[in-house]
C-alpha cells in the first residue's frame, strides 16, 4: 500500500517511525525517478520548509533534517533536533567573533549537513535531489520530500522590539522560535519565498496516488498550514481518492511539546482536539478531513469528519505503529495486523 504523510519537525519524525515500523522500510533510491522501487509499502514523507533558514552561509532545513536524522538514527532524542554526540566548535568560534546569530544551536556535526546542502544549491540542484543525495548515507526507509523546492519560509508579524507603540515587523520563524520562544506580542504568520512556488517533485502524486493520506500530530500552523498553504497541495488534499487521516497533536487538549497553542491563539483557534479538526475542516465542506483520530479522553464532534480516538503518546515506534493503525482503521484502510 501507499501512505503519504504530511510532517513537520519532532513529532513529525517520531510519527514517521511509527509508520515505517508497521509497513516496513521502503529500499532505497525510492525518490522521485523510480518510485517502484518500494517493496510491498511504500511511505513518502512530504516535509515541512517553512522553518528553513539561511545562517552563517549555509541553508539549514531543520524538518527535513530531524526526520532523516531521526528515521537514520542520527538524531539526538533528549533535544529532538540536530545530531547525537554533538559539540558546538563552530558555534562558540562564532560568536566570539561576534557573528550574528548568536541564539541558534549550530552543532558541529550538523554543519556538514547544511554544508553539503548549500554546496549542492550553489550547483543547482532542486532540494529534493539535495535531499535524496543526503538520505543515501542516512537510509531514512521512507521517502523524504520537500513540500516545494522553492523558499517557502514561515515569517512571523511581531511587535518590534523596543520599537514605537503598535510598530510590528516581520521576524523569521527561527528568531521567534527559538530566540524569543514566542513570548513577544503577536500578529500572525505569513509564507515569504517566490511568487511561483510550485509542489516539489512527486509530491501531489504522492497525495493523488496515495492509498491513505495521513497528517501527522505536528504543528497545525506553522508545520501542516506552511504545508498545506503550498500551491497545489491544499487541491490535491481535497481531491484524492484516498481518505485523508489527521491525527491530533493535543493530549488532554495540550501540545505535548512545542508551541501549538502559541501558534494557535495567534490564529484565534483554540488549542483542542475539536478545534483543530474544525480548523482544517472537512473535506465534504471546504476542508482537508475525513478522519480525526483523538487521543483517548480528549472529545471531538465535527460534521462529516470520522472521529476515532486511540492512546496519542508516541513513547516507541512499536506504540505510534498501533496509533497508525488505529487511524487507518478509522477511514476503512486495512493495514497489515489490524482489521479495518
Ligand atoms: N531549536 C531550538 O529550540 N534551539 C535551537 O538552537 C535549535 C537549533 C537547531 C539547529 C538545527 C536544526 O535542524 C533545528 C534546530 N532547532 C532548534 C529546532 C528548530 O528550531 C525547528 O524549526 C523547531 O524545532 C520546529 O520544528
Amino acid at each position: 500500500m501507499k501512505v503519504t504523510v504530511l510532517v513537520g519537525g519532532v513529532g513529525g519524525a517520531r510519527f514517521l517511525s511509527g509508520v515505517r515500523e508497521l509497513l516496513g522500510a521502503t529500499p532505497f533510491p525510492a525518490h522521485q525517478d523510480d518510485p517502484g522501487t518500494g517493496g510491498d509499502h511504500e511511505i513518502t514523507a512530504i516535509v515541512n520548509v517553512g522553518d528553513d533558514a539561511w545562517m552563517h552561509g549555509v541553508r539549514i532545513c531543520p524538518d527535513l533534517d530531524t526526520c532523516m536524522y531521526t528515521l537514520g538514527g542520527g538524531i539526538d532524542t533528549e533535544r529532538g533536533w540536530g545530531r547525537v554526540d554533538e559539540t558546538w566548535h563552530a558555534k562558540e568560534e562564532l560568536a566570539a567573533y561576534g557573528a550574528d546569530p548568536d541564539w541558534f544551536g549550530l552543532g558541529d556535526r550538523d554543519l556538514a549537513t547544511h554544508l553539503i546542502r548549500t554546496q549542492m544549491l550553489d550547483a543547482g540542484y532542486r532540494l529534493s535531489d539535495v535531499t535524496a543525495a543526503l538520505c543515501k548515507r542516512w537510509q531514512p526507509g521512507v521517502r523524504l520530500l520537500p513540500a516545494t523546492d522553492d523558499r517557502h519560509e514561515t515569517h512571523v508579524i511581531v511587535a518590534k522590539p523596543d520599537g514605537e507603540d503598535g510598530e510590528r515587523v516581520a521576524i523569521h520563524f527561527q528568531e521567534w522560535w527559538v530566540r524569543h520562544r514566542a513570548q513577544i506580542p503577536t500578529f500572525g504568520f505569513a509564507q515569504v519565498g517566490s511568487d511561483d512556488t510550485v509542489a516539489a517533485p512527486g509530491v501531489v502524486d504522492a497525495i493523488t496516488g496515495a492509498d491513505v493520506v495521513l497528517l501527522a500530530p505536528s504543528n497545525p500552523v506553522v508545520s501542516i498550514g506552511a504545508i498545506v498553504s503550498v500551491p497545489g497541495i491544499r487541491a490535491a488534499l481535497r481531491t484524492t481518492a484516498a481518505p485523508v487521516v489527521g491525527i491530533s497533536p493535543v493530549i488532554d487538549n495540550r501540545p505535548l511539546r512545542g508551541m501549538a497553542d502559541e501558534c494557535l491563539s495567534v490564529l484565534g483557534v483554540e488549542t483542542s482536539a475539536e478545534a483543530i479538526a474544525e480548523h482544517y475542516g472537512a473535506r465534504s465542506g471546504n476542508g482537508i478531513l475525513d478522519g480525526w483520530l483523538i487521543a483517548d479522553g480528549d472529545s471531538a464532534s465535527v460534521d462529516s469528519i470520522a472521529i476515532g480516538s486511540a492512546p496519542l503518546l508516541m513513547t516507541d515506534p512499536a506504540t505510534t505503529a498501533d496509533m497508525v493503525r488505529a487511524a487507518c482503521a478509522l477511514v476503512g484502510v486495512a493495514t497489515p495486523g489490524g482489521d479495518a
